[in-house]
C-alpha cells in the first residue's frame, strides 16, 4: 500500500491507508493507546484498540521520536472529540504497526523550553520541534520569495566563490586559509567584488552567498558564518534605485510570508510586519536629531532600536532606511558625489531594531577607484583581478546585501539570530561547544 501524507487524510475518511512518521506524543487511556504521528505535512492522531492485539503490543513499547508505519482506517472524529487544526477532525484506527526505527530516551521532551545552548547542543533533535520547523519553513519562504522577486525585476542569479584571495570589506576580520602555494587565501567576507564584476556580464545580478566573519564579538546578532542575499544593478542615477528594488523585494517577501504563514506570527507573539506605501528614509544626521542626539559618524544598537520605534510610532513602518553615512565609515568601494562630500551614497535598512541590509552606489571609475584604494592604504596591485571590471568599462552601479538570518529573526522577533540559523557557527561553537 502506498503511503498517504497526513494532510490528505481528511479526504480519505472511510478508507484504509498507510501513514508513516515520528511518534510525537503517546497517551494511554485505559485499554486504548493514542499516538500522535508527525510527518512533513502535519500531525494526526491514531488510536490503537484491543481489536488489533498485535498493534497494541507494539504500541505499548512506542516512545516519542520512534519512527513507524501505521496501516488503518481513517475515521471522522465526533464533533465533541475534535482536535485542533485541519487534521483535528480525523483519526486513524490502527490495524497494523511497523517500527522503522527506535529512539533512545530523549534528554528532554521535545518542545519544552530549554536555554539556547542546550537547544543548540541538541539541534539534530530540537530542529524537529514545532518552533524550529516554523522558523525554517518561514526562512525557506523568505529565500524563495526573495529570489522570485529579484528574478521578476530582471536579475540573474549566479554562484559566488567562498575561497578568495583578499578581504573585500577591508576591516571585517577574515578567516585565513593556509593551503595554496605562495598565497594565503581567505573565506569570503562578502560576495561584493564578484557581484560587481557580474554587472559587466548581466547588468543585474544576484547571489545567495555564504559569508564568513572572524569577529571577536559574541552578540545576539553576529554569526561567524552567515547567509547573504546580495544584488547589484547597473545604470543607476544614485543609491535610491537599489533602495527601491530592495523595498519592492522586501514588500513581496513580506506579502508571501504573511499569506503562507499567517498563523505563525501569533504563535511567536508577533504579527506580520507593517510596510507603508513608502518605507521612511532618514539621513544619519536626521535620524540622530530625531533621537535628540549630537551628530556622530554611525549609530549604535540603542540608536537603531530608538529610530525603529520612531518609524513604527510616527510612520506605521517596521522598516526604516538610513542614508548619508560619512564616506570614511563605509567600505572603500562606496561612491561619494563631490557635492555631497563628506557623505557617501551608502545606506542601511533597519527592521524592528536591527540592521538587516547594507548597500550603496559604488565607485565605477577606474582611476578614482585606484586613488581611493591608495587613500585607504590598500595596494591596487593586489586588486588587479577585480580592477579589470573597471578597466574594461563599468556603468554607474549599486546594490546591497540582506542577512538572511537577521531578517528571519526579526520577522518572528526571535531574541537571538542563532535561533534563525539551522546550524549556527560562532566564536564558541561549530555544532558542539568549543572548549576555551
Ligand atoms: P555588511 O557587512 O553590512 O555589508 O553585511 C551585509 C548584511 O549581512 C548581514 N551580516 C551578518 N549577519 C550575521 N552575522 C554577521 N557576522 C554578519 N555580518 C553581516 C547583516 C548585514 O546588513 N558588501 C556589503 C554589502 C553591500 O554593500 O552590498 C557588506 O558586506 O544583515
Amino acid at each position: 500500500m502506498p503511503r498517504t501524507l497526513n494532510r490528505d487524510l481528511p479526504k480519505a475518511v472511510g478508507t484504509s491507508v498507510k501513514i508513516a512518521g515520528w511518534v510525537d506524543v503517546r497517551r494511554d487511556h485505559g485499554k486504548l493507546i493514542f499516538l500522535d504521528i508527525r510527518d512533513r505535512s502535519g500531525i494526526v492522531q491514531t488510536v490503537v484498540t484491543p481489536k488489533a492485539p498485535e498493534a497494541l503490543e507494539i504500541a505499548k513499547d512506542l516512545r516519542s521520536e520512534w519512527v513507524v508505519e501505521i496501516e488503518g482506517e481513517v475515521k471522522a472524529r465526533p464533533e465533541n472529540m475534535k482536535g485542533e487544526g485541519d487534521l483535528g477532525g480525523v483519526e486513524v484506527v490502527a490495524a497494523k504497526i511497523v517500527v522503522l526505527s527506535r529512539a533512545q530516551e530523549l534528554p528532554f521532551e521535545l518542545g519544552t523550553e530549554v536555554n539556547l545552548d542546550t537547544h543548540l547542543d541538541h539541534l539534530p533533535l530540537t530542529l524537529r520541534s514545532k518552533r524550529s520547523r516554523d522558523i525554517f519553513a518561514l526562512q525557506a519562504t523568505v529565500l524563495d520569495a526573495y529570489r522570485a522577486s529579484l528574478m521578476r525585476q530582471g536579475f540573474k542569479e549566479f554562484v559566488a566563490p567562498t575561497l578568495v584571495g583578499g578581504d573585500a570589506e577591508g576591516g571585517a576580520a577574515a578567516f585565513r586559509v593556509e593551503y595554496f602555494k605562495d598565497q594565503v587565501a581567505f573565506l569570503a567576507t562578502s560576495p561584493q567584488f564578484y557581484k560587481q564584476i557580474m554587472v559587466g556580464s548581466s547588468e543585474r545580478a544576484f547571489t545567495v552567498a555564504k559569508i564568513f566573519r572572524a569577529e571577536k564579538s559574541a552578540t545576539t546578532r553576529h554569526l561567524s558564518e552567515a547567509t547573504c542575499i546580495d544584488f547589484e544593478m547597473g545604470f543607476i542615477e544614485n543609491e535610491r534605485e537599489p533602495m527601491r528594488v530592495l523595498e519592492e523585494t522586501i514588500r513581496e517577501v513580506v506579502q508571501k510570508v504573511a499569506a503562507e504563514h499567517s498563523d505563525m506570527f501569533a504563535r511567536f507573539g508577533t504579527s506580520a510586519p507593517q510596510i507603508p506605501a513608502e518605507i521612511p528614509v532618514l539621513t544619519l544626521k536626521e535620524a540622530l536629531a530625531t533621537l535628540g542626539k549630537k551628530e556622530a559618524p554611525d549609530m549604535d544598537p540603542e540608536d537603531e532600536r530608538g529610530i525603529c520605534e520612531w518609524a513604527k510610532r510616527e510612520r506605521g513602518s517596521d522598516f526604516v532606511f538610513i542614508t548619508r553615512y560619512p564616506t570614511k565609515k563605509r567600505a572603500f568601494y562606496t561612491y561619494e558625489d563631490p557635492e555631497e562630500a563628506p557623505y557617501s551614497r551608502g545606506f542601511d535598512l533597519l527592521f524592528r531594531g536591527l540592521e538587516i541590509n547594507s548597500g550603496a552606489q559604488r565607485m565605477h571609475d577606474y582611476d578614482a577607484l585606484v586613488a581611493r584604494m591608495q587613500e585607504r592604504g590598500l595596494d591596487p596591485e593586489k586588486f588587479q583581478y577585480y580592477l579589470q571590471a573597471f578597466k574594461y568599462g563599468m556603468p554607474p552601479h549599486g546594490g546591497c546585501s540582506t542577512g538572511l538570518e537577521r531578517f528571519t529573526a526579526r520577522l518572528l522577533e526571535l531574541p537571538n539570530v542563532k535561533e534563525a540559523t539551522a546550524f549556527p557557527r560562532d566564536m564558541s561553537r561549530i555544532d558542539a561547544r568549543l572548549t576555551e
